[in-house]
């Protein structure tokens, strides 16, 4: 079990979270997991049984066709579907206000971030700096195609479109650096198109808002 926990960290593991959305992302995917694995061993126990018996049952075959390929799928779908939607609301932080909101926008093949200071705005490319235990919300723009905004241990995609800005919410929980790559071909320099989230303790913190270098 530690060797296989093992290959799960790194810094753009989503098996390894370092935020609530991502925490949240992670339990979803058990929990579907789960059921999909209850769901495999129960249906497949009815067809080993039903292999078994005698054909001469038609009724217990019905009994067997009906619940376990009609009333089961749709208890667990309904369980599953409820639990994703409900969660969701969770991942995408529709009932959360944000501390502090960036701008992240895209271009081949570079992230641009930027946040209103006291005396104007702070741009860094290919670096977020945010403070640690802090709710951010992310608002991502394209300038060409579209490009897609992921930092796996933080929390969830979200597509960087032309025209549109889109919003998400990431918290980081400890200070540290979290890998962040771009989710969506977007081109021939789309491979190496990432960039890391910086998050710094409250004093450091302190001292950026202040005008410091980070
Ligand atoms: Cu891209």
């Amino acid at each position: 079990m530690t060797l296989i926990a093992g290959g799960c960290s790194g810094p753009l593991s989503a098996l390894d979270p370092a935020g609530p959305a991502a925490a949240s992302i992670l339990t979803l995917m058990s929990v579907l997991l789960g059921l999909a694995a209850v769901s495999f061993v129960v249906i497949f126990g009815i067809f080993l049984l039903a292999l078994r018996r005698n054909r001469s049952r038609e009724a217990s075959l019905r009994l067997f066709m009906i619940g376990g390929g009609l009333a089961f799928p749709l208890v667990l779908l309904t369980v599953a579907t409820v639990y994703a939607v409900v969660l969701g609301e969770r991942i995408v932080g529709a009932r959360t206000d944000a501390d502090l909101t960036v701008e992240a926008t895209a271009q081949q093949w570079r992230w641009q971030f930027t946040r209103q200071t006291a005396g104007g705005s702070a741009s860094r490319t290919g670096i977020l700096d945010i403070p640690a235990g802090r709710t951010i919300e992310v608002r991502v723009a394209s300038t060409d195609v579209i490009h897609s905004f992921w930092v796996p241990r933080l929390g969830g995609k979200i597509d960087a479109i032309p025209g549109t800005v889109n919003r998400i919410l990431i918290r980081a929980d400890v200070p540290g650096r979290y890998g962040g790559v771009c989710a969506e071909f977007c081109g021939t320099g789309h491979t190496g198109m990432d960039f890391t989230v910086v998050a710094h303790d409250a004093d450091a913190w302190a001292r950026i808002e202040n005008g410091g270098e980070p």
